[in-house]
Parts: structure tokens; C-alpha cells; sequence
């Protein structure tokens, strides 16, 4: 089994020592952050001896003190460090684990050992990644290959899934979701006895490293599973089943957080078919779950995905919030409902989700994506960080002192980009995204630029060509990539089901509620107050702004407004110039990149170097394929030329 450490490829120090003590109350030498210490230590000064506890000290000496302060909550650590000695504290075992990554990365970045010191605790209690593996395998938009999870259909623990702990606990992940919010086939067993036993191993894996374990449950599991003849949250042989089936594996998997559940969307079953509400449902599983400690995460994202695109009333950004608004404060104090950062589905541009401005008396998680399933799909290199912290730092005008994102959820989950691939993200690249995503939820004052930097050296070493080179990529991607694709906010403008290249018509008959309604005279959706109303579902401060053509930001126009190719946005260019200019900017981007990465070989592995020369060279071909598409369609449109007088295929 072969497959990469990432950003814990420890390198060698360039001061070496004779001797690492490592000293700690015994109890803690079994402990994952002991033995994180240990690999690295060997690593890092491969010609020290690493001991527990030693009489001897000299300079030669390096001393590492781990202790568990009682006073420190479970995941703070307060570090203070020098060349010889540093002590790592922790509200617990997990807080060490935290402590001893967060001292490794230091002194990985400095190349020595050195005085520093530091005291943290994460910034999001639950930071959660979700999977989308299925029972067989397979990875429901997955990039990465198959599920190193279910292998041959049984789920596995083995060195890559010890590895895959190291490495989520190592940027702070306290939630693993193993499978596909869409339970299909073997995947509605995970309830039953046949995976008791995997999953209480997982789980156990998974705690050693602070990670609580959960699943997504079928929600008609009383019915495929137990025979019943329904799955109402009300009816008592339900509740029962529930109820029996949570006492059991709960008592077997001690390490089991709850469940995600997708219910009532794109055909998942749920509680609406026996005409109860989100709320019911939601509660019921709450019920089961709660003398174990569990949760329930519920997901809004809910509508009708059989919609008729002819009638111009129904707007799917609206579903959501119309969905779960009227439910705020009915659900149990261990539901957590969770929303995707924009109200449709993880375009590379939409508004923040109007319920976070919304709901104030429900328990809200905000969840992203980090498969790069409408932004290029590991192939092309797209940072979705600075995106991200743009979203957590959003202002929702909720009245709260601090209205931002960030202090209204209680905690924030992505979907996983990870699988068997040699290096877990398809591409080297990507893996920018799962450690950049993890750093951010532990520290949110991190920067962009930091974290880039960071990373970079991490996996690559410190090469300063290489360093300048990646960060680079990484910092402009996401703005390339918008630029070379879909303009001003208005989204779904890739082949339909597999969601990669151009097709400007690809959704637009279709019946999943996406359309961008162009014609020969405007293009755009009017989302405001004489629209389909979507801007009021903001508070009134942020309706006014979204709700307003003349107020509305650029990049949400078209998401908001429905205009004329030649309406003028705030700078000053038109809206069929602005999509002629950041399409050809947006491709030179990614002209550039390829040749920066480029000037990187024998700088970086051969294996690295190559995959990214390939994935680079798909780069280049889509995104003069979505260039020149995107420009022609409008073009044909509008009838209008580009200013420059470019060439537009
Ligand atoms: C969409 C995906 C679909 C997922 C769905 C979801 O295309 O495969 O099942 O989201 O989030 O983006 O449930």
C-alpha cells in the first residue's frame, strides 16, 4: 500500500541532537501524542536516541515535556519552547495531540529546534469532514480514486487509515463522516450488525486521535432493515426501532458521534412522505441518540429537483430557507442543522446562505466542499481558502454584536476530496485545500498568505523558487478560475451530471431549477423583491444591497439581477466586456501557472512534477475550451463585439 505522508513528511533538522528525553506521566507514553513524537523525532534527528524520562541532560540534549493541566479546556495547548526544552500543556490528550502538531510544524518550518511559544484553542468546536464514500467503493464525486475506507466492501482499518488519523487530527479534525449522505446499496447496512465490528475498530482508531466517528443512516432503515412497513418519525414501532437499534450500536461503537442525514432531497427518503416535518424527523433520531451523548446533523439542503424550468415563479435558490425558516427553535438541543455556504450548490460564486442571517434559535453548520466538484475537479488547481474564509468572515446583519458566519454556526464540515490515490487528493495540489480548510477552522486569524507559504514548504521543503512559484498558484487560482468560467454569480453553466467543462445551455430545459435565462437581449436571474424574492430572505440591511441593481456587488449581478449585456457595472465596464475581458484574463492565468510550475522540474519529486504537468495540461485545454465557449455564446447573443477587437471563436 502505497501512498504519500503529505505535509507529515518530517525532514531532517539542521541541528541534530544526541538525545531526545521525552517526559510524562506514564500514562500518557500510550498516547498518539507520544507517539507522533517519536516517528517525528526519528525523522527529524535521526542520529538522537529518543528516550522516556532520563537522568542525563546535557546540550546535547533535547527535552520535551508533555503535561495534561486540568484548568486548559480538552482541545487548548500552551506551548513554550526553547532550543533544549519545551513544554507542550493540554487541557487533554487531545489537546496534546493538537499541542505536539502545532510544536512539529514550528520547528519543521524553522529547521531547528527554537524559542517560541503559543496558546490555542480552535475556533470552530466541531470541524467536521464528510465523506461521500459509498459501501462499494465507490466515491460519489470523487477525484481521488476509490474509498480507502470500504475496500472489497468491508470497511477497512489498516496503515492508510492510521495514516488518513495522523493526518486529519494533525490540522484538527474532530468529525469524520465515513459515507455517502445518499445511502445506496450495502451502505444501508452500516446500522446493522455487519458492520458493528469494523466500525467500533474505526472508531476506536479515530478516538486515539481525537476524531469522533459518524455515519449517515438510511432514514427508511426501520423499513429495509427491520421489515416494518413504514419509517414515520411518529409512528411507535419507528421510534422503538430507533431507539433499540441506537442502544445497541452505541454500546458498541463507544466512539460514535451521531449521524448526518440528507432527508427529503433528490430522492433520499425522510419524513415529508408521511407528511411530517424536518423538525419530526430530526427529533426523532435526536431521541435515540441522546442518552449516548450523539448528535443529529440534518442537511437543508432541500427542493424540488423535478422542476419545470418553464415556470419563471419557482426559484430553486429560494428552497432552502423557505424549507426550514418556519421550523427555527423546534428542533432538540443536539440537532444540528446543517446548510451549504450558498443557497443552490457549491458554485464557484454564490451569496452566503441567507439561513445563517436567519435562524436564530436553532444550531447551524456551515458546510462547504472541498471535492472540487464544480471547480474543476482536482484537475484544475483551485484554492478554495481564501473563498472560504471570505464566506466565514461574511456579515450576515443578523442582530447579534458579532454577526459574522463564523460566531453564528457552531461548527463547520466540508466534503471530503480525499481517496486511494497515491497522494490522497488526486492531485498534489488539492491536498492545499484539506489542510488549508482544517488550519483555518483551529485558527481563524491564520492568513491566506501564511497558510499558502505553510503549506507549501511543508510538502515541497524550502526551495524558494518552488515556495514563490506555488504560493502563487494557490493565491490567484480561485479568482483564475472564476474568471476563465461562469460570470458574475450566475452559476451552472458546466455539462450537466458531470458538472466539468462548458455547456452554456447544459441545464438551462432541464428540470434541476439552474438556469441563467439568457437571450439576445439580457441574461441573469431577478432574484430581487419583484423577482422570485429571494433577496428578502437576507435581513433588511443586506436585502437592500442584493435587492438593488444599483447597490448590488459585481461578482452577484447576475445572481441577483437579470440585465442587459450592456448595463454598466460599478467598474465601469459592461457586463459583455466584463465576460470577454476576465475570460481572456482568466486563461492567461492559467497559461501562467503552467509555466511556473514548469520552471519547477528537478525542483520537486518526479512523480509530483509529472502529475502536475499533466493536470496542468487538462487546465489549459478546459479552460480554453470554457474561454472561448463562454465568450461565443454571448457573443452570439448580443450580437456585440469585444471592445479589443479579440478574436471570440
Ligand atoms: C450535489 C451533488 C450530488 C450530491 C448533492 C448533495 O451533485 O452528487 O448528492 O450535491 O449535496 O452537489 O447532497
Amino acid at each position: 500500500m502505497e501512498f504519500s505522508k503529505l505535509w507529515l513528511d518530517y525532514r531532517k533538522l539542521a541541528d541534530n541532537r544526541s538525545r531526545v528525553i521525552i517526559s510524562c506521566d506514564k500514562t500518557l507514553k500510550d498516547s498518539a501524542a507520544f507517539e507522533e513524537l517519536k516517528i517525528a523525532m526519528a525523522s527529524m534527528v535521526p542520529d538522537a536516541i529518543v528516550l522516556w524520562k532520563s537522568e542525563v541532560f546535557d546540550d546535547d540534549s533535547c527535552l520535551i515535556v508533555l503535561t495534561i493541566r486540568p484548568e486548559l479546556s480538552e482541545e487548548e495547548y500552551d506551548i513554550a519552547a526553547s532550543a533544549n526544552i519545551t513544554e507542550i500543556c493540554a487541557g487533554s490528550e487531545t489537546g496534546l495531540l493538537y499541542g505536539v502538531f502545532a510544536f512539529l510544524r514550528k520547528i519543521a518550518l524553522a529547521g531547528r529546534f527554537i524559542s517560541f511559544t503559543a496558546h490555542k484553542k480552535p475556533s470552530q468546536p466541531i470541524r467536521m469532514l464528510n465523506h461521500w464514500d459509498e459501501a462499494d467503493g465507490d466515491i460519489e464525486r470523487g477525484y481521488s480514486g476509490k474509498s480507502f475506507f470500504f475496500v472489497n466492501e468491508e470497511l477497512e482499518v489498516n496503515e492508510r487509515t492510521v495514516m488518513y488519523a495522523r493526518l486529519m487530527a494533525s490540522i484538527g479534525i474532530n468529525g469524520v463522516v465515513i459515507n455517502n449522505v445518499n445511502v445506496r446499496r450495502k451502505a444501508k447496512l452500516l446500522l446493522s450488525i455487519e458492520f458493528a465490528e469494523s466500525l467500533t475498530n474505526l472508531g476506536e482508531l479515530f478516538a486515539r486521535y481525537g476524531i469522533k466517528l459518524f455515519i449517515c443512516p438510511d432514514f427508511a432503515a426501520p423499513k429495509t432493515i427491520c421489515g416494518l412497513d413504514t419509517a414515520d418519525p411518529l409512528d411507535e414501532n419507528v421510534i422503538e426501532w430507533w431507539n433499540t437499534t441506537c442502544a445497541l450500536i452505541f454500546s458498541k461503537i463507544k466512539n460514535l458521534g451521531g449521524f448526518l442525514v440528507k432527508a427529503d432531497s433528490e430522492g433520499e427518503p425522510g419524513p415529508m412522505a408521511y407528511g411530517r416535518t424536518h423538525a419530526d424527523g430530526a427529533n426523532m433520531l435526536a431521541r435515540a441518540v441522546k442518552p449516548y451523548g450523539g448528535i443529529v446533523i440534518w442537511r437543508c439542503f432541500v427542493y424540488n429537483c423535478t422542476q419545470d424550468w418553464r415556470d419563471k415563479k419557482t426559484d430553486r435558490a429560494c428552497a432552502s430557507y423557505d424549507n426550514f425558516i418556519g421550523l427555527d427553535g423546534q428542533f432538540d438541543d443536539n440537532v444540528y442543522l446543517q446548510a451549504k455556504n450558498g443557497p443552490v450548490d457549491f458554485q464557484i460564486r454564490e451569496p452566503v446562505h441567507p439561513l445563517f442571517g436567519a435562524m436564530k434559535n436553532t444550531n447551524l453548520i456551515i458546510e462547504f466542499q472541498l471535492a472540487q466538484e464544480y471547480t474543476g475537479q482536482q484537475k484544475h488547481v483551485c484554492w478554495l481558502i481564501p473563498m472560504f474564509k471570505e464566506i466565514m468572515e461574511h456579515h450576515t446583519r443578523h442582530d447579534l454584536p458579532d454577526d459574522r458566519v463564523s460566531r453564528i454556526v457552531c461548527g463547520v464540515a466540508a466534503v471530503a476530496n480525499t481517496g486511494d490515490s497515491y497522494c490522497w487528493t488526486g492531485s498534489e495540489l488539492a491536498a492545499a485545500n484539506l489542510y488549508g480548510y482544517g488550519r483555518l477552522l483551529f485558527d481563524e486569524d491564520v492568513s491566506c498568505t501564511e497558510l499558502a507559504e505553510e503549506w507549501t514548504r511543508l510538502m515541497f521543503g524550502d526551495d524558494e523558487k518552488v515556495t514563490s512559484a506555488v504560493k502563487e498558484i494557490l493565491l490567484d487560482s480561485k479568482q483564475a478560475y472564476e474568471d476563465y468560467t461562469v460570470p458574475l454569480g450566475i452559476g451552472w453553466m458546466c455539462h450537466p451530471n458531470d458538472h466539468y467543462g462548458p455547456s452554456p445551455w447544459g441545464y438551462e430545459f432541464d428540470r434541476w431549477g439552474t438556469y441563467n435565462r439568457a437571450d439576445r437581449d439580457a441574461v441573469g436571474v431577478d432574484r430581487s423583491a419583484s423577482g422570485s424574492g429571494y433577496s428578502e430572505q437576507y435581513a433588511p440591511a443586506l436585502a437592500d444591497v442584493y435587492g438593488d441593481i444599483t447597490k448590488c456587488p459585481d461578482e452577484l449581478l447576475l445572481f441577483f439581477h437579470r440585465v442587459p449585456y450592456t448595463h454598466r457595472l460599478h467598474s465601469g465596464k459592461t457586463v459583455i466586456q466584463h465576460i470577454y475581458d476576465t475570460h481572456f484574463e482568466g486563461y492567461a492565468k492559467a497559461e501562467h501557472f503552467a509555466e511556473l510550475w514548469h520552471g519547477l522540474e528537478g525542483k520537486i519529486d518526479d512523480r509530483t512534477f509529472k502529475n502536475g504537468c499533466e493536470r496542468f495540461a487538462e487546465q489549459l485545454r478546459c479552460a480554453k475550451e470554457w474561454r472561448d465557449i463562454i465568450n461565443c455564446f454571448f457573443h452570439r447573443l448580443s450580437g456585440i463585439d469585444d471592445e479589443n477587437g479579440r478574436e471570440i471563436y
